[in-house]
């Protein structure tokens, strides 16, 4: 009788079967950033790592209400990718959603608003941080619901190549949203009928408090659309420069013509889940190593240093300058008034 496999061994021969597949991609190198791509990479990045931190903060002191999602250690992906888009391509995610909506340059006054429940929010302070939209902006939120977006970010694609508009539809999901259902449903029309979205699977090693290697039979998420013949690739999601590559290669891709694709971004999370969790089921020593050998600002800092394009005082600088505006909003999120009681009868489908 045949035995069973032990899990390390079939972990290890499922890894080097995905990686055997047609659809297996091999991931592009870095982009070659110049001196502009590499400071505008550090600035956005620190944008997000500040807002995040204040975020924390402001969570701490009370003035934010439910849940809060920080997305500190995961900078690299939206920056890396929002660099690859043009205008008008839209972007979905779930509820880790403050840097995805800094990135795409939405006003940082509005992001702290809404997470406080001010009327300045992008959901004039009724959404909070799960749930912020912003059509002119091009993005579709802020999903609470494990794999929401998926099926809804395929659905945007789907109105692109109706409208035959040349855009494309960023889908942001995590690992642990990667085994919900709706999201293979949504890889079936969108590779049947060739739409144009990108689904961004942001692998940073948790879903809640459980492990990837606990929690998926697959690990490797980047051939989770191998069924569907979905081509992806596995992506140092730590490199902004790595992540840039291979988002201008989907980009082209879908505007091509040739439907969806998958990238699977290698990151990590610094903070727990969510404000609340302690993270007690990782050690300290494996995020401290992440932030001492992986940590994507770190890495565009060295090479800004080390290729003399940036001085210790001009960077300083800039970390003031994005103080000053992280500041600014934490200011206008606890002074702007709260939404009038009359709105609560609004917004609200009848
Ligand atoms: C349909 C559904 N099931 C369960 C939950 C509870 N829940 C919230 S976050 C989460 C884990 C998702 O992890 P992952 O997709 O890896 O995203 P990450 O938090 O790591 O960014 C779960 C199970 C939910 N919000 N929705
Ligand atoms: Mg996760």
């Amino acid at each position: 009788m045949a035995t069973r496999p032990k899990k390390s061994d079939s972990a290890t021969s499922r890894k080097s079967a995905a990686s055997a597949l047609p659809t297996a991609v091999k991931a592009p190198k870095p982009a070659n950033f110049a001196k502009e791509q590499e400071l505008e990479a550090y600035r956005e990045m620190l944008l997000i790592r500040r807002f995040e931190e204040k975020a924390g903060q402001l969570y701490g002191m009370g003035f934010i209400g439910g849940f809060c999602h920080l997305y500190i250690g995961q900078e690299a992906v939206v920056t890396g990718v929002q660099m690859a888009l043009t205008e008008g391509d839209q972007v979905i995610t779930g509820y880790r959603d403050h840097g995805h909506m800094l990135a795409k340059g939405m006003d940082p006054n509005g992001v702290m608003a809404e997470l406080t429940g001010r009327r300045g929010g992008y959901s004039r302070g009724k959404g909070g941080s799960m749930h912020m939209f912003s059509k002119e902006e091009d993005f579709y939120g802020g999903h609470g619901i494990v794999g929401a977006q998926v099926s809804l970010g395929t659905g945007l694609a789907f109105a692109n190549k109706y409208r035959d508009n040349g855009k494309v539809s960023v889908t942001y999901f995590g690992d642990g949203a990667a085994n919900q259902g709706q999201v293979y449903e949504s890889f079936n029309m969108a590779e049947l009928w060739k739409l144009p979205v990108i689904y961004v699977i942001e692998n940073n090693r948790y879903a809640m408090g459980t492990s990837v290697a606990r929690a998926s039979a697959q690990t490797d998420f980047s051939q989770r659309g191998a069924s569907f013949n979905i081509p992806g690739m596995q992506v140092d999601g730590m490199d902004v420069r790595a992540v840039n590559a291979a988002a201008d290669y989907a980009a082209k891709w879908c505007r091509k013509g040739e439907g969806p694709i998958i990238l699977e971004m290698q990151t990590y999370r610094y903070r727990g889940h969510s404000m609340s969790d302690p993270a007690k089921y990782r050690s300290k020593d494996e995020v401290q190593k992440m932030r001492s050998e992986s940590d994507p600002i770190e890495q565009v800092k060295a090479r800004l240093t080390e290729k003399e394009w940036a001085t210790e005082d001009e960077l300083k600088a800039i970390d003031k300058e994005i103080r000053d505006i992280v500041s600014k909003s934490a200011e206008f999120a606890q002074n702007d008034p709260e939404p009038d009681p009359s709105e609560l009868y609004t917004d609200i489908l009848k």
